[in-house]
């Protein structure tokens, strides 16, 4: 099934991911915001209407949530925050989802912590 296909293929190793190009632009991707810590663009393989990942431009150790440590508090909260600034300018005020998968067994397949701010259409619950 799916889930344990992912789980036997993607693991954390640390190394670096699609996400470092993205972040130095040698790489294209639709950016929809970004500021100082965090950049925000389209999913390749869109699941809703908006689907925008979040992520912060430097990893710093978080190749997961899971891996999370004190001193992530601060850009743990402006990703959040940077969520709700997609959201908005994307204009799905009526409703809209952010998800984190964490890990082989939630699907994880890019280990580089990243938001998904999903979109534009109506979700159900509870997910896969
Ligand atoms: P996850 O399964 O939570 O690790 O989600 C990773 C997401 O990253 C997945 O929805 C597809 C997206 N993705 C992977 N490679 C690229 C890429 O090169 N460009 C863009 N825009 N999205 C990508």
């Amino acid at each position: 099934e799916a889930a344990a296909k992912a789980a036997a293929v993607n693991a954390d190793t640390g190394a670096p991911t699609i996400f470092d190009k993205i972040i130095s632009k040698e790489i294209p991707a639709n950016i929809v915001y970004e500021d100082e810590a965090v950049l925000a663009f389209r999913d390749k393989s869109p699941k809703a209407p908006v689907h925008v990942l979040v992520i912060p431009k430097s990893r710093d150790g978080l190749t997961e949530l899971g891996k999370a440590e004190k001193r992530h508090e601060e850009i743990l909260g402006h990703l959040l925050y940077a969520a709700n600034i997609v959201a908005e300018k994307e204009g799905i005020t009526e409703g809209f989802r952010v998800v984190i998968n964490s890990g082989p067994s939630a699907c994880q397949s890019v280990y580089h912590l990243h938001l998904h701010v999903l979109g534009g259409r109506q979700m159900k619950w509870p997910p896969g």
